[in-house]
């Protein structure tokens, strides 16, 4: 008698478990994290991105939180869509929400911790020109985007904007992506040697190993899809920013 409940129950649970987690996959959210190191431009992306406005940045202390919307294709910042009342119809056509999460690091941790739900997308805001001497740092960040246990389970895409194209000293896409991936490489190693001296069942729950054990890193090996686009927020000579591949890869996520 005791066999046939216990198999009923174990069949309803797993149905139940599988049923969560298919749904929870479909549940995507609509948040844009805009990440990186300190300066590398993220409050001025979101700035120009949500409200369309050039603005004087400072250190940021906390996240920006703001809504644009995409539509009939075409994107448009918030401001624009005159969705200044809470639940009037233009604010319901708002789509995206954009996170400004600040480049210091320990607020950056909490911030991300509080905002990891329902994430559409990510975008690593880089400084091309600053970038040789930054880019361990900025590996380790994309690194710790990717081996994430919740952004890697959801398959949040991932964007590097190589950013600051305007300025001639700025490196590009390819040599910020290819520099990345070696030390995205080296850095696989190191902590990989970390792990195994402590608590593995703890720390394997929360990151994940990311790319193909025995080969090199290279981004294509990841199941988020990641890419590299280079964009400017400003530009010296006083023209609009160029944000268009920045725009471009939202509405391909959505
Ligand atoms: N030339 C140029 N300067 C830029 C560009 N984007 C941002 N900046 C400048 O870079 C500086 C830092 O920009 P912020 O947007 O404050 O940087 P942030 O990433 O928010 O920095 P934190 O808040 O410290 O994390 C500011 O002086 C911006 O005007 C760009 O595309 N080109
Ligand atoms: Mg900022």
């Amino acid at each position: 008698m005791i066999i046939p409940i216990l198999a009923t129950l174990t069949v309803i649970i797993v149905t139940a478990i599988l049923l969560k987690v298919v749904f929870a996959r479909r549940l995507k959210g609509r948040r844009i994290l805009l990440v990186g190191l300190s300066d590398a431009g993220k409050t001025l992306m979101f700035s120009q991105l949500h409200s369309g406005m050039k603005i004087m940045t400072q250190t940021s202390m906390k996240e920006n939180k703001g809504l644009m919307s995409i539509e009939d294709g075409k994107m448009s910042d918030y401001s624009q869509l005159g969705a200044h009342q809470p639940g009037s119809p233009r604010e319901k056509q708002a789509v995206v929400e954009l996170v400004d999460v600040p480049g210091h690091e320990r607020l950056r941790s909490q911030i991300l911790e509080k905002n990891k739900q329902g994430v559409r997308g990510i975008i690593v805001v880089v400084d091309s020109v600053n970038f040789p001497t930054e880019s361990r740092d900025v590996a380790e960040l994309v690194y710790d985007m990717l081996a994430d246990s919740t952004f890697c389970c959801y398959r949040v895409p991932l964007v590097v904007a190589c950013n600051k194209q305007d300025m001639v000293t700025a490196k590009s896409a390819n040599v910020i992506g290819s520099q990345l991936e070696k030390e995205i490489n080296a850095l696989r190693v190191t902590r990989s040697a970390a792990l195994e001296g402590i608590d593995n069942t703890n720390v394997g729950s929360k990151n994940t190993f990311i790319g193909k054990e025995g080969k090199d890193f290279e981004f294509s090996q990841v199941s988020n899809s990641v890419s590299l686009i280079e964009c400017s927020c400003k530009r010296n000579t006083g023209d609009e920013a160029d944000l268009e591949a920045v725009k471009d890869w939202i509405k391909g996520v959505f």
